[in-house]
């Protein structure tokens, strides 16, 4: 509303560290108001008990409400914060006060801003400002309350936009300088705010500063929701935010290694307010001024901070403490990351340009596995959980999900699997795929996990203007997609249009959307080779070459595909299978691809696969001669008639200790690790000695392969 106040918080905020309020539920308390205060004249018959609703102070005693927010102002507060924070409708049904939503937050943003230009005014150096509070809600959409059921929600991610928007409104017409989404413990919740403020400045041509506050509720570092304090900042970096930061429920000493962190990883400015310490068995904070301003100067000095503050049980001296014991310390220096392709489950991930293979997947998928689909069309989640489960065991570092199937509810479905995932921390410390060719799908999908997903996928098929559509909209939910090569002519299958088409999207995405270069994937397609049909045997050296032209073209573009699609016309012969998903995704890693759609059990060693076999893979996937095809169909045939498929080929088991136990590592083969390592043992000294002997040149060899990039799980 005010851009010249954004650019005086900007240059503020470049010279010193800014101090917010503090608790303003502690202060009420002082004031031990009864049912009459709260209710007021206004609501003096109304039906519904009031006493114990803070926001409703602001209509009914709004004397107390701006004496408070001006004893902050007195104190040295920059910014003072709205008494908003349980201004929504959905917090506001349990007094029954939804009607007053809008009211409530629109007074919570006049009041403030009243003390504020009243003590701009009187200090005319130190200008203050309002922060319009979102507060959390007392509802989890990425939990559920329900023990007995997993994939139960009491909130949608759709309720939570609508509540926000009516809150948003409310805050910005009252005069908020900035909005601040606070004390967040459900990253879905969160990023429901960010979706609404999103959704709100584009529809009224207004932009604030959006600030965004999280909290760590026990020792173990990680949300309420169960994330950890940078895997909930890959959630969230996508709103282009203003500031970042902690408050509330540990004291600043225990809040400091998470602050670090966010400090560390954060390119914008952080904030922390935190309570006056843990609560006492009486529910009071016990900090004295003394103690959490020394805290937060320490903080200060150590350069973690760019503005601080109070939360619970934190008073006018507490603030009055904190500004005096940060007044002199330089405010953090911003740092500047590389542009890395960010994701998150319950964990972070981080792809650079220079990272080693990303697996994602694949079983997870009704059209990609017939045992995923019976579980799924027979409402046997437990079982398509355990598939889940095991891709992530399994080394998947992304799963893709896809419930693309006729005779599903692809919408409903889609959303349950979600919610259950979200309940198993084993499956949703990775991040997701969202895989469908049906828009509201992917948005069911985006609308239930609180980490950073990816859209599988997006594409000029429906032409420019859809394109650019939900590309806005995958920015809004916060998730990096998969652009595949398919414009309206359809999918590109020559090596040139390959190109052309994922140049003209990365444009479109980058010049018109804004869209962060290295959250785009783009998937040259993966089409089937030795198929008997001349068109397409160009197929695997295309994608190949495609690849190589777009990581070249297109800085920091990420390359993907569906492995397995390669070799399908070898269905049913899983060792050829093996063998051909293995050559190509070698070739196709060297040439630039990222991540990959795959199938681990189909995935080998590519030093492993018999040279007479690679020479005719490769013959088809490179294209090196007319005959390619029959050749490696005939072989096929015979290698498959030698019966060398699912046959367990034990002799290895007759070499040496240490190349048994190299074999097993490279394999992942566990079978017989206790009686190698025994054996091992044997030979040695000590038992370090097995660790620091043939294990650690197992490890060598696998580290070796992953590094020439021969090897992918
Ligand atoms: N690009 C993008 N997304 C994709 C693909 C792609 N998603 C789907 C698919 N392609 C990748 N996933 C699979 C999953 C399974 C198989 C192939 C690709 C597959 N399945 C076995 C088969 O059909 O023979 C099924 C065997 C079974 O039933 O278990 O091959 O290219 N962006």
């Amino acid at each position: 509303m005010q851009p010249d106040q954004t650019i005086l918080l900007r240059e503020l905020l470049a010279e010193r560290i800014l101090i917010m309020d503090g608790a303003m539920g502690t202060m009420i308390q002082d004031h031990k108001l009864g049912r009459a205060d709260y209710h007021g004249t206004r609501f003096a018959d109304f039906g519904h008990e009031q006493t114990g609703n803070n926001d409703l102070l602001t209509l009914t005693q709004p004397g107390i409400i701006g004496g408070i927010h001006g004893q902050y102002l007195d104190a040295g507060a920059d910014i003072v914060e709205t008494n908003t924070f349980n201004s929504t409708s959905i917090a506001m049904a349990d007094y029954a006060m939804e009607p007053v939503v809008r009211e409530l937050n629109f007074e919570g943003a006049r009041l403030a801003r009243e003390g504020a230009d009243r003590y701009s005014k009187q200090t005319p150096g130190k200008p203050r400002f309002v922060a319009g509070v979102l507060g959390p809600t007392n509802r989890t959409a990425s939990l559920s309350p329900d023990v007995s059921d997993p994939g139960f929600r009491n909130v949608s991610f759709d309720e939570l936009v609508a509540a926000y928007l009516a809150a948003i409104d409310g805050l910005v017409h009252g005069g908020a300088d900035l909005l601040l989404v606070e004390t967040v413990f459900d990253t879905l919740n969160c990023k429901a705010a960010l979706f609404a403020i999103d959704d709100y400045f584009d529809r009224n041509g207004v932009r604030l500063p959006i600030w965004v506050s999280g909290t760590i509720t026990d020792l173990s570092g990680r949300t309420l929701s169960g994330q950890t304090t940078e895997a909930f900042w890959h959630s969230i970096r996508h709103a282009n935010l203003f500031a970042i930061g902690l408050n509330c429920a540990l004291g600043a000493k225990d809040l400091r290694p998470y602050v670090a962190e966010l400090s560390r990883i954060a390119d914008t400015h952080v904030s922390v307010h935190p309570n006056a310490g843990l609560p006492n068995a009486f529910g009071e904070y016990d900090e004295t001024a003394e103690y959490t301003s020394g805290m937060l100067r320490e903080f200060a000095e150590s350069g973690l901070v760019n503005i601080t503050g109070g939360c619970c049980g934190t008073t006018p001296a507490h603030i009055r403490a904190i500004a005096n014991a940060v007044k002199d310390v330089k405010p953090r220096a911003i740092p500047t990351p590389g542009r890395t392709l960010r994701l998150s489950g319950l964990e972070p991930v981080s792809i650079g340009d220079d990272a080693l293979f990303v697996n994602v997947g694949e079983r997870t998928n009704v059209t990609g596995s017939r045992a995923f689909a019976r579980m799924i069309l027979n409402g046997e989640y437990e079982q398509a959980l355990a598939v889940a489960r095991q891709q992530v065991d399994n080394g998947a570092q992304v799963i893709d999900v896809n419930m693309d199937e006729a005779m599903l509810d692809s919408h409903a479905t889609m959303t349950r699997f979600m919610n259950l995932i979200a309940s198993e921390p084993d499956i949703s410390k990775v991040p997701v795929m969202i895989d469908s060719s049906k828009w509201s799908v992917i948005e069911a999908g985006l609308k239930c996990v609180q980490g950073k997903c990816i859209v599988n996928s997006i594409s000029m098929k429906e032409g420019e203007a859809e394109f650019l559509r939900q590309a806005r909209l995958v920015r809004r939910y916060g998730a990096a997609a998969i652009v595949m090569a398919f414009d309206e002519q359809g999918q590109a299958d020559t090596l040139q249009r390959r190109i052309d088409i994922c140049t003209r999207a990365y444009r479109l995405l980058v010049d018109q959307v804004g869209f962060p270069p290295e959250d785009i994937i783009f998937d040259p397609n993966v089409f089937a080779v030795a198929t008997g049909i001349e068109e397409h045997a160009t197929y695997g050296v295309d994608f190949i070459e495609a690849a190589r032209a777009i990581k070249r073209a297109l800085p920091f573009a990420k390359i993907s595909g569906g492995v397995s699609n390669v070799s399908f016309s070898f269905r049913g012969n899983e060792s050829i299978r093996e063998a051909i998903n293995t050559a190509f995704l070698y070739h196709a890693v060297k040439a630039g691809m990222t991540m990959g759609i795959v199938n681990a059990g189909q995935l080998g060693v590519y030093a492993d696969i018999p040279a007479d076999l690679l020479e005719r893979v490769e013959d088809v996937l490179l294209n090196r001669r007319a005959d390619s095809t029959e050749r490696l169909v005939q072989f096929a045939d015979s290698y498959k008639s030698e019966g060398k498929i699912n046959v367990e080929d034990l002799a290895w088991r007759d070499a040496p200790v240490a190349q048994r136990l190299q074999h097993a590592l490279v394999k992942g083969i566990n079978k017989f690790i206790v009686e190698d390592t025994e054996a091992a043992r044997q030979q040695v000294e000590r038992p370090i000695h097995v660790i620091e002997g043939p294990l650690m040149d197992g490890m060598n060899v696998v580290g070796d392969l992953f590094g020439a990039g021969k090897m992918f799980l």
